[in-house]
């Protein structure tokens, strides 16, 4: 068996910050786990090192559930992004070596495929409507089956989901945080008029997603989910901030739009009430923020009972390492929905060296040992870590709301 004799974290830079988890065995086999939370890396990187890391050494490789558990139960102070985080650069780096020393793509170790590939979705956005639609064809012409649409807001300085490179959204922008100016009513007059005009330029036969991001109350989302059903969204994503779960009955009273949610969860207990009274329609949790592979199988297998289909949060926050990982976990998953995949930049890709393809409109692992992704260390090494923070928003009359 391969016993683990070290571990390290190693925190990048290559355009926006990394943390990754590489384990070392006795036998010489290694695996990489992301710990990356967008915002809080070092948060993370430490708890890792200090409490992580030390109970590690001289366990055996295989045991991913044991140790699992260990990390889970033995912490005392369970969940919350910090913990989970943790426990998932540990799970996807022993799945990776399980599967090395299988000499099996980890999708293998997990029952197999159940499809050809794995469907995923891009990111248009522009300031205005017809920038974003331009945007939307581009992506089209690439062979994308699924889109998500976000826009400027008129009126507004700025607005969630649209970047200054139009390309790669990167939100986390400054040492401090950024303070964005919101309004809610400026903004439920453009998103009907976003998907009006996307549906005339793009036709019926591609998938249109849009991100609320937690920003409007239960009714508001309901009736956006209302003003959006003649245009068909695949889904209306993070409707409202979930903590409450029950807040989803209002929304589901008054629409038929699709809703997914989970993308800041990180245990299934987030997700229970949601699931199990069919509030939602996809599951957002990722293998990065809700404990690994181990754990989000565990998710999957609950919202399979009810009819959820997952959606994996696949942001540029999130490293190579477990896009890796989330395509393995998405091939293999019976009630697969879709696969977020906003692409990372050619520097990232560079630090991250992975199997993982695109063509189509579709994503594959690739069939290499473990999960098919390492991080280049040479080059990982040239880029310092940065503090960046993510936004935070406030209404016009300076209250403090979701970002
Ligand atoms: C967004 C994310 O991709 C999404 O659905 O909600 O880009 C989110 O804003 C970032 O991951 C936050 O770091
Ligand atoms: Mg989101």
């Amino acid at each position: 068996m391969p016993k683990i004799v070290a571990a390290r974290v190693i925190v990048t830079c290559p355009g926006r910050n990394f943390v990754t988890l590489k384990i070392e065995c006795d036998d010489g086999t290694t695996g990489v786990g992301d710990a990356t939370l967008n915002g809080r890396e070092l948060a993370v990187a430490t708890y890792l090192t200090e409490h992580v890391v030390p109970c590690l050494i001289g366990r055996d490789a295989h045991r991913i559930e044991d140790i699992w558990q260990y990390l889970y139960k033995g912490a005392y102070w369970r969940r919350g992004p910090v913990t989970m985080t943790a426990i998932a650069a540990v799970d996807m780096a022993l799945w990776d070596i399980k599967g090395k020393v299988a000499g099996l793509p980890v999708y293998q170790l997990l029952g197999g495929a159940c499809r050809e590939g794995v469907m995923v979705y891009g990111h248009a956005n522009g300031t205005t409507i017809e920038e974003t639609v331009e945007v939307a064809r581009e992506y089209q012409r690439q062979g994308y089956k699924a889109i998500r649409l976000q826009c400027g807001v008129p009126g507004m300085t700025s607005s969630y989901g649209v970047s200054k490179d139009r390309y790669f959204y990167e939100p986390a922008d400054a040492d401090l945080p950024t303070e964005n100016v919101w309004s809610t009513s400026k903004y439920l007059r453009v998103v009907p008029e976003l998907f009006a005009a996307a549906r005339e330029a793009l036709g019926w036969d591609v998938h249109l997603l849009h991100d609320i991001h937690h920003r409007l109350t239960p009714i508001e989302a309901g009736r956006l989910g209302r003003d959006l059903e003649p245009w068909r969204p695949f889904w209306l994503e993070d409707a409202t901030p979930a903590e409450n779960q029950a807040a989803f009955r209002l929304i589901r009273q008054h629409t038929t739009a699709p809703l997914a949610v989970g993308e800041i969860f990180n245990s299934i207990w987030d997700a229970k009430t949601l699931i199990e009274e069919q509030l939602i329609d996809y599951i957002r949790a990722t293998v990065v923020h809700a404990g690994g592979i181990t754990h989000l199988r565990r998710i999957a297998a609950l919202a399979d009972l009810y009819q959820v289909r997952t959606g994996c949060h696949g942001a540029t926050d999130l490293s190579p390492v477990a896009m890796a990982a989330a395509l393995h976990f998405d091939l293999s998953v019976p009630n697969f929905g879709i696969q977020e995949y906003m692409r990372h930049t050619p520097e990232t890709d560079a630090v991250f060296p992975h199997a993982y393809s695109f063509e189509g409109g579709m994503m594959h692992p690739g069939d290499a040992p473990g999960l098919g992704v390492d991080i280049d260390e040479a080059l990982a090494v040239g880029y310092d870590y940065k503090r960046a923070f993510l936004p935070v928003n406030r209404l016009e009359d300076g209250t403090l709301w979701s970002w």
